[in-house]
């Protein structure tokens, strides 16, 4: 029996190693906490997704795409005042400051999703990608606003 070339060993070994890796919310200097999208409303194909980006490192990342088997397209988005109406205008970048978390929450920064796929109900994954740290891979619930509403109510 021939010995299998080096590369190749170091090659299977890393394959071996992914899964570990992957499942795991944390990817370089960037983590992604607490996040979900909102179920859309009846008969609608957009919706939105909220979540907190931290960098735990001293370099700075930008944030520069979104990707998810539950929406055809998704961007990021902000709110701003524009001659006293709230609109939504989408923002190429985000930048997440070294040592800085950005939050992506109700009324503010968001992502939107468009083309949803309404097959999946409970859960869907989200890829960012980044200009230094690399892509960052999360689950997020799919969750109902009404649900949140009477959980806060309980309070
Ligand atoms: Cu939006």
């Amino acid at each position: 029996m021939k010995r299998l070339p080096l590369f190749l060993i170091v090659v299977f070994s890393t394959c071996w190693a992914m899964p570990l890796i992957a499942g795991h919310h944390k990817k370089g200097t960037i983590d992604v906490d607490m996040p979900y999208v909102r179920t859309p409303v009846p008969g609608h194909s957009m919706t939105a997704a909220f979540l907190t980006v931290s960098n735990t490192g001293e370099q700075g990342c930008q944030l520069t795409g979104a990707s998810s088997s539950y929406a055809k397209k998704i961007e990021f988005h902000t709110h701003q005042h524009v001659d006293g109406m709230m609109k939504m205008r989408p923002v190429d970048v985000v930048e997440v400051a070294g040592g800085s978390s950005v939050a992506f929450k109700p009324g503010g920064l968001h992502l939107m999703l468009f083309g949803v796929n309404h097959d999946e109900t409970s859960s869907t994954e989200i890829t960012f990608t980044t200009d230094k740290c690399g892509e960052i891979k999360f689950s997020a619930p799919i969750k109902s606003i009404k649900s949140q509403h009477s959980k806060a109510m309980h309070h």
